[in-house]
Formats: C-alpha cells, structure tokens, sequence
C-alpha cells in the first residue's frame, strides 16, 4: 500500500513487520558496533551534525573539513565498510523498481535532540537511480519540498517501519528531518530513530 505518490515520492506506511523490523535492528547494530558510529561535521564551519552516523556498502559517505564524497573506509577505522544484509537488499527489490542494487546503505541515529537541516542528496553520480529510506524506533517528522529550496514544503510523520522512496522528480526535492519524537517507539534500546538510506552511486 502507497498512501502518498507524488512526482516518484512514495510513502510505504508500515512496510516492514515488527518482526523484520526487528532483525534489521539486530543485523544492522552487529555491523555498527564494527563500523562505529561517528559524528560528521560540516564542510568550512566545522560545525558537527545533530545526528551521528556510519555506512555500509563498497561506498559509504563522509562530511569533514574537505567536504562532502563518498569514500570505501570508515573516517576513524580506516576499515572497509561492511557488507550490506540481505534483508535491506531485499526491500530495495521490493519498492525501488530499478535494475541495479544499491552500493550503499547510510545508517543514521537521531537522539532526542537530533535533526537534520533541507538539503538535497547530489553526491552520487547515478542521478536517477531512486533512494529509499526505513525508518525504525521513534517516530520522526520528515520535511519535503520541490527542487527550489524556497519552494513549499509539506511535513510527514515517519514511524518505525515506514519505507520512503524518493525516485524520479522527488530525488532531487528538498527534504529533512524536523525532530524526532522521543520515547515514541520500543524497538531500540536506548530509544531514538535509526534510519538508513539505499543508494546506488556510481
Ligand atoms: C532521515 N533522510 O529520514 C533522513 N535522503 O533521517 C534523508 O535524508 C533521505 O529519507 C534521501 C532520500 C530519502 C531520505
Ligand atoms: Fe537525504
């Protein structure tokens, strides 16, 4: 079921079972406790993100003092990042509706106070491959416009277990996370929202 289909923006609410959302969580945090969690900063201010993050895949994507890339090892390991499971290449195959599978899988983690400004996804070379998006544990309010940062925007709430595509038009919209909504879901531990984002890149 599609509840939203906009311009190649789909919204799959509660896609996922708790059960698999549930295995996700598990597989994904065995992989990150290799692969830690680490906190991106912007490019000239320095400034760090709200959210911290690490990646999976051949390719994952850094922010630091030299800018935005995707590169092959962790910023602080020095590892390659690990592969990614078959469950989320299996959702891929289920929503994405696109010939390749994806490279790499950024795996983000909100806290209470975490967000994440408008911006748009424009470092990978593959344009017009789709990015799809799982949202597990609390509840977040998503931020979307159009390809103009000044242009209207309309806000979603994403719950555990929403899987998001942003394919044709929309993969190049503006978007963001608000806020979270903490204490909102059981699913993690420690509370706060893991998201994770599929994309192919190059
Ligand atoms: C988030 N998502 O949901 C942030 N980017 O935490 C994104 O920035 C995003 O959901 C590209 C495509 C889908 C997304
Ligand atoms: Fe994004």
């Amino acid at each position: 079921m599609t509840e939203i289909d906009f311009n190649g923006f789909r919204v799959f609410p509660a896609l996922l079972s708790r059960q698999i959302q549930r295995q996700i969580v598990d597989e994904v945090s065995a992989l990150v406790s290799q692969s830690p969690l680490f906190r991106p900063v912007m490019p000239k201010t320095g400034a760090p993100f709200s959210v911290r993050m690490s990646c999976l895949g051949k390719l994952g994507w850094v922010s630091d003092k030299n800018g935005y890339r995707y590169q092959d090892t962790h910023p602080v390991t020095g590892d390659n990042w690990p592969a990614i499971p078959a469950c989320l290449h299996n959702i891929w195959s289920e929503v994405a509706n696109y010939v390749k599978q994806p490279q790499s899988c950024i795996v983000n983690y909100y806290d209470g106070e975490a967000k994440m400004g408008l911006h748009r996804d424009q470092d990978e070379e593959d344009l017009d491959a789709p990015i799809v998006s799982i949202s597990l544990g609390d509840t977040a309010i998503f931020r979307i416009g159009g390809a103009e940062r000044k242009g209207p925007t309309r806000s979603i709430k994403l719950s555990s277990g929403d899987v998001v595509v942003l394919g044709g038009p929309s993969r190049h919209f503006y978007h963001g996370i608000d806020r979270v909504l903490s204490g909102s879901s059981r699913l993690l531990k420690n509370g706060g929202r893991l998201n994770l984002t599929l994309r192919c890149v190059t």
